[in-house]
């Protein structure tokens, strides 16, 4: 083998590529190396960090506690990093992940700046040929997509974003240089967990703030603290602990449900209990409520209705506060938005709530934006509005399996995998952190991932296998699998990115998978176990 000399015209032969070197990227290419592997990683960003390497807009920040969202498997790490806060900002977990890639000695293996063009799989040569923007080729037998969840910006469809002549930034594409909204008109369009974030900062120095609104969210506070000293020896001195009590919860967090119901406390007690959740750091609201908040009608309703009487408590015009109440979905439909004083913007004189329900942007304009009401000029104009989520970074790359088929074609009418881990006709590609695979905490579901991803690896090499592949059958099973972990949760019928609703046009699948770290886990050991049962080699 020999690996890349930096010369970009030079054809690389390796045994794996990864694509992306973001948390799951940047594990994935440490246990690959680990087991003897020539590998290297391929990032499009000119630094480590993906979601926190794009996402630098002022606010962003972690909702999982910082060091349950760490790298675990190493004692160096543990022992030499430090987190500051209980939800660390981008800037702090941009650091630590180039730290992590500099102390593992990882950074010669990432190039950077390099973007995949394409990706097609030779049948002759058994390999997969990638191509990136700038002309560079790589040979690799294994091909793994580490892209992320949420990483392909999406853009609103109305025209004449490129006419606009103020500024204009999407969250997703944060410039590194920082940016001024002092004094400016500024509108930020989307009111996600990024719009969410990013809206207090610019409040605070706008001279005028209007924030478009479409759907309307569930924030709790995310009472960040710091993390001091002693609780950082804790931290340090329970790691493993921490680790599998992330592993054995559902959603990878260091967060468990009760094991009461809602009903089974009185009035009193549940209320208490709500506002207990509200008045702590972090997801608890949603990790660590009642059991049956997201499978009962009447418990959901319960912790829906606190926090709309919060809303109210916080808004002080009633009609902005009911504006800010979502009317289409209830509490735990959705991730819910974690916030720090965003209810409280708006009260303050310089900002205004637009509803994008009543009055949709029809175009952007050169100085700003006219709605089906109104034209209003802008400084700036922030877009949160978004990904396409889980398939959006894999189709918009130009990835081809056999017979020169696309993947965006393979999975026209939603995601197709196994285990979410491969795809029928896309033989040695693994996806990892990809549709149909676990979530929640996204660094506990994707190690998972990786470490199944390099055993099988290990294993191929051992058997002599040159190719493994998945088939339409096994893609059927774990579809109905998929669809089984959401069936008879309030995450049903959400409309959400979950389920590709917040694209024009997607076919609605559920692109996630609801039933738990957990389960998921057991579920690719018993395969595994099972002759990797799914799986065809050749
Ligand atoms: P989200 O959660 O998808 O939020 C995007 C927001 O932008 C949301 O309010 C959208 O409304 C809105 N949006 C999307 N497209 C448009 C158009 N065309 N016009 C107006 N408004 C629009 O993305 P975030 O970046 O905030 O957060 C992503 C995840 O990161 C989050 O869930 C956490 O898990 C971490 P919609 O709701 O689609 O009606």
């Amino acid at each position: 083998m020999n690996e890349h000399n930096g010369s970009p015209a030079a054809e690389v032969e390796l045994d794996a590529l990864v694509v992306g070197a973001g948390i799951t990227g940047i594990y994935q290419l440490y246990r690959l190396r680990e087991h003897g592997f020539t590998v290297k990683a391929l990032e499009a960003g000119g630094g480590v960090g993906g979601t926190w390497y794009w996402n630098r807009y002022p606010g962003c920040r972690f909702d999982s506690e910082s060091y349950s969202y760490g790298y675990f498997f190493s004692p160096e790490l543990r022992d030499e990093w430090t987190w500051s806060e209980e939800f660390a900002g981008q800037p702090e977990t941009e650091r630590y992940l180039n730290f992590a890639v500099d102390r593992l000695g990882l950074r010669p293996y990432i190039e950077f700046d390099a973007r995949v063009a394409s990706a097609e799989f030779s049948e002759e040569q058994s390999r997969w040929l990638v191509t990136t923007t700038a002309g560079a080729v790589y040979r690799a037998r294994f091909l793994i997509t580490a892209v992320g969840l949420l990483s392909a910006p999406v853009f609103p469809a109305a025209p004449g974003l490129e006419e606009y002549r103020g500024e204009s930034y999407h969250t997703a594409l944060w410039p590194a240089a920082p940016v001024d909204f002092k004094g400016k008109r500024v509108a930020v369009v989307g009111t996600g967990s990024s719009g969410v974030q990013i809206i207090p900062f610019v409040a605070r120095d706008a001279s005028e703030l209007t924030v478009f609104q479409r759907t309307a969210n569930w924030c709790t506070p995310i009472n960040n603290r710091p993390i001091s000293s002693e609780k950082a020896e804790r931290i340090r001195a329970r790691f493993d602990e921490l680790h599998e009590l992330c592993l054995s919860t559902p959603a990878g967090f260091i967060h468990r449900p009760r094991d009461l119901a809602a009903f089974e406390v009185s009035d009193a007690d549940r209320t208490a209990w709500f506002q207990r959740l509200y008045d702590e750091p972090g997801l608890t609201m949603v990790m660590n409520n009642f059991r049956d908040i997201t499978t009962d009608a009447a418990a959901n309703a319960a912790v829906t209705d606190f926090i709309r009487a919060k809303i109210r408590e916080r808004v002080q015009d009633p009609a902005v506060a009911e504006m800010l109440i979502p009317d289409d979905h209830t509490y735990g439909m959705k991730r819910p938005p974690l916030e720090n004083g965003y209810y409280e913007v708006f009260n303050q004189d310089n900002v205004e709530l637009v509803s994008l329900r009543e009055e949709p942007i029809e175009r952007f304009t050169p100085t700003g934006l006219a709605t089906t009401r109104r034209e209003m000029d802008f400084d700036m104009i922030v877009l949160a509005t978004g990904f396409e989520a889980a398939t959006g970074s894999l189709t918009r790359m130009d990835i081809r399996g056999s017979g020169g088929r696309e993947l965006g074609d393979h999975w026209e009418a939603g995601p197709r995998t196994h285990l979410g881990l491969q795809a029928a006709g896309f033989p040695n590609l693994f996806i990892v952190g990809g549709p149909q695979s676990t979530t929640g905490n996204i660094p506990r579901a994707t190690e998972i991932q990786a470490d199944l991803v390099t055993r099988l690896l290990t294993f191929m090499t051992e058997q002599g296998h040159s190719v493994v592949t998945t088939s339409r059958e096994a893609e059927d099973t774990w579809i109905d699998i998929v669809a089984d972990s959401v069936r008879g949760t309030v995450l049903e019928n959400a409309r959400s990115w979950a389920f590709g609703s917040n694209i024009d046009g997607k076919k609605r699948a559920y692109l996630l998978w609801s039933g738990g770290i957990p389960a998921y886990r057991e579920r690719c050991e018993e395969a595994f176990a099972d002759g990797f049962r799914g799986f065809v080699f050749g």
